[in-house]
């Protein structure tokens, strides 16, 4: 039985603002106290975590003066040197500040749409001084409760040349990153613009620079909009798009749980491990997750051991799928071949369709076959649940 502990090569990692989440709620206080990010480094790298990703604010206060800024992040690099973890992602808090109530880069305000802008540089320069090659941008403000304001062709527009603005202002100092968009439908608007991964690789075909943007697509926002996140992933992954992942999980039709990888839907993680596992992505694996509110401090250590541990055991379980024999033979029937009609499908030519459209097909036969899923789902439940 492999032991499941987690080390640097399995690049798993987690924000300050996970692990360092308060248990506040918009009905309650918080129930544990604040733990600081030098602490915080030197705690996930003794749980095998490979890096820590950050918000401007989550390391320098809103309000902090330039001294306080450089000696906070001279403090927090010197635990990251001394625990030996990296800062891949960083990205900008666009959401707490009361200036951003009604948007940032898509606020009707065009001194919030410069502040935004502002902002995100200067948590830009702070990235890249921590060494960070990934930007993520979750426009938790864009967005709208009521439509009377009658931008949301402009926020359109606005969002799309402030993205712009932002890439040349990463290329102009030789930053290097790669933007990635988080999509979330709602919370904390009633309606956040770009609101499904889906929506996002749309938009990002319309920037002047579609190439280095991609997204950082989250278990549970998608689970929120009702859909299925493997399958999101997979069309991220299809489009060369998965820049950045955000693991956790969700119960649909609730509020943002962010719960522990794995908790609520372990089958739906099993499927994602094994997209991201069958299709070669190596970039880190990041945990947007954080205990319960229920939880102190050990509750919290928990918390990220187990979203770890339950990545590695589905890991475990991919590779016992691909080395089982009844599994892969049903997988093997479920894939009907024919070599003469896919030469025919393969490349469009007058004479193939032509030939194609010829040929008599046996519709009775096609429609009466039975593909076997029932049999190779419940092969993979017991492959899960343990007993084989
Ligand atoms: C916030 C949000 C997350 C985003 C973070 C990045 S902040 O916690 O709920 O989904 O990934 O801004
Ligand atoms: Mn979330
Ligand atoms: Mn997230």
């Amino acid at each position: 039985m492999p032991d499941f502990t987690p080390t640097p090569a399995d690049r798993f990692t987690f924000g300050l603002w996970t692990v360092g989440n308060t248990g506040r709620d918009p009905f309650g206080e918080a129930t544990r106290p604040v733990l600081r990010a030098p602490y915080l480094v030197e705690k996930l790298a003794a749980l095998g975590a490979y890096g820590v990703n950050l918000h401007d604010n989550d390391l320098v206060p809103i309000d902090a003066t330039a001294a306080q800024r450089d000696a906070l992040v001279r403090e927090f690099q010197q635990a990251l040197s001394d625990h030996g973890l990296v800062v891949p992602m960083a990205t900008t808090n666009l959401f707490s500040d009361p200036a951003f109530k009604d948007g940032a880069f898509t606020s009707a305000d065009a001194r919030v749409r410069a502040y935004a802008l502002s902002k995100t540089m200067r948590a830009m320069d702070l990235g890249a001084e921590l060494g960070a090659h990934t930007y993520v941008l979750w426009g938790g403000r864009e967005g709208t409760e009521v439509d009377a304001g009658g931008k949301l062709l402009d926020a359109l527009g606005w969002f799309r040349d402030s993205l712009n603005y932002l890439a040349a202002y990463s290329e102009s100092q030789g930053y290097g990153y790669r933007f990635a968009l988080e999509p979330k439908p709602n919370e904390p608007r009633a309606d956040i613009f770009l609101p499904t991964v889906g929506s996002a690789l749309g938009f990002i075909a319309t920037l002047e620079r579609p190439e280095l943007f991609g997204v950082n697509p989250e278990f549970a926002h998608e689970t929120m909009a009702g859909l299925s996140f493997p399958h999101a992933v997979a069309q991220a992954i299809d489009a060369g798009k998965l820049f950045h992942i955000d693991l956790n999980d969700q119960k649909m039709g609730r509020f943002d749980q962010d719960l522990r990888f794995g908790a609520e839907n372990p089958k739906g993680a099993f499927f994602l491990v094994q997209l991201l596992e069958d299709s070669g992505y190596a970039g880190p694996k990041h945990f947007d997750a954080h205990a319960l509110r229920t939880e102190d401090e050990a509750g919290v250590w928990a918390f990220a051991r187990g979203c770890m541990r339950t990545y590695l055991i589905l890991k475990d379980k991919v590779q016992r799928f691909a080395q089982d024999a009844e599994i892969q033979a049903a997988l093997a029937a479920y894939r009907v071949q024919d070599a003469e009609l896919e030469a025919l499908t393969g490349t469009f030519t007058p004479a193939n369709a032509g030939a194609l459209k010829a040929h008599a097909f046996d519709r009775a036969a096609l429609g009466t076959r039975g593909p076997g899923l029932e049999a190779l789902d419940q092969l993979t439940m017991e492959l899960l649940l343990g007993v084989r």
